[in-house]
């Protein structure tokens, strides 16, 4: 996060939901023996068969360049949290372990030069506190590229306190958590007997069994019909219509799963994957099962590597980043906590 903080000044920074626009515009409980079937749903993960299909997107509508070349991909069975881990879920993770997240810990100037191009001037103090970035909608904006006008270094935010000091957890059990780092989800996942999905196994969940869908419910516009996942409607980032009735974070399952079971695939809070992030990954990706590339790249901050996120957030908007298509790709810094981001975990058997 502190790298994003200092590039943030900077304004270089692509953060989530934060992508520059484009040029254009209930489960069922089954009792599951063996041989589970599609959305067989046991201890709150649902079965997400094995398939194959062609990963990533070239609609040149849609798609950006890193959503491309679309490949085939042979994906194995799993089981998929069919909701993105809760504040209870955490907390217990907490509760058990003593662990303390990335946001709650203070931050050395030596790992944070480490990120940053070399020659970066060493910044102030509270870029050393614990915290994380915060989403605040301001009431005026000057164009769209510079992301600091919305997205706010806020010290003593955490999981704990997700827009900062003042805010708490009170009947927010139900809620994602978020202000999670990539290795704040690695240790949940671990502590539970699980881990994360990797890019391709959450795109093909997301898909829900349907053909090739640009959303995880179908090809319907997000705003067209029934109101269809937590997202953005109004105007990003300064007016908040809220009309799926959420203008933040929503509890989990509030709107319908896919088909195959999964609820908030699309919108909430975006969801870390295993994979490294590069822009080329999908270039020279292997077919069966594969695990992201070996190392991260970003070009538009080469020296901090990233990972995946994926699923799009309460701040994604229709003529914004549409980042609740199922291949939309993000990518953040591992050490990174942001009001809009979370996590669900997989299992294989
Ligand atoms: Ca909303
Ligand atoms: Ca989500
Ligand atoms: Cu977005």
């Amino acid at each position: 996060m502190k790298a994003l903080l200092v590039t943030l000044v900077a304004n270089t920074l692509l953060a989530a939901c934060t992508e520059a626009p484009r040029d254009t515009a209930s489960q069922s409980s089954g009792v599951v023996a063996e041989a589970p079937s599609a959305g067989d749903v046991r201890d709150g993960m649902a079965w997400v068969p094995s398939g194959t299909y062609l990963m990533g997107s070239e609609d040149a509508t849609w798609a950006r360049p890193d959503e491309g070349p679309a490949h085939i991909v042979d994906v194995d069975g799993f089981w998929m949290d069919v909701t993105e881990v809760t504040v209870a879920q955490f907390a217990e993770f907490v509760e058990a372990t003593g662990y303390l997240t990335t946001a709650e810990r203070p931050t050395r100037w030596e790992d944070l030069a480490a990120q940053l191009p070399p020659g970066t001037p060493k910044p102030g103090p509270e870029a050393f506190e614990p915290g994380a970035l915060v989403f605040t909608a301001p009431s005026g904006t000057n164009g769209l590229s510079d992301v600091g006008q919305w997205w706010n270094w806020t010290p003593g935010a955490s999981w704990r306190a997700p827009e900062g000091p003042g805010s708490s957890l009170d009947g927010r059990d139900d809620e994602p958590v978020v202000q999670v780092s990539w290795d704040d989800a690695i240790a949940y996942c671990e502590w539970a007997g699980k881990r994360l999905p990797t890019e391709a196994e959450w795109e093909w969940a997301a898909r829900g069994g349907l053909d090739a869908p640009t959303y995880p419910w179908g090809n319907e516009r997000i705003d067209t019909g029934d109101v269809k996942a937590n997202s953005w409607q109004g105007r990003f980032p300064v007016r908040n219509d809220a009309r799926d009735g959420f203008p933040g974070v929503a509890p989990v399952a509030s709107f319908a799963p896919n088909g195959y079971g999964l609820h908030d695939m699309a919108g909430n809070v975006w969801e870390w994957c295993a994979d490294f992030y590069r822009h080329d990954a999908y270039a020279t990706a292997a077919r069966d099962n594969p695990q992201g590339p070996a190392t991260s790249l970003d070009p538009a901050e080469p020296h901090i590597p990233k990972r995946v996120q994926r699923g799009g957030s309460f701040l994604c908007h229709d003529g914004y980043c549409s980042g609740y298509r199922v291949t939309a790709r993000m990518k953040t810094s591992p050490d990174t906590g942001l009001s809009h981001a979370g996590f669900r975990c997989v299992r294989d058997e």
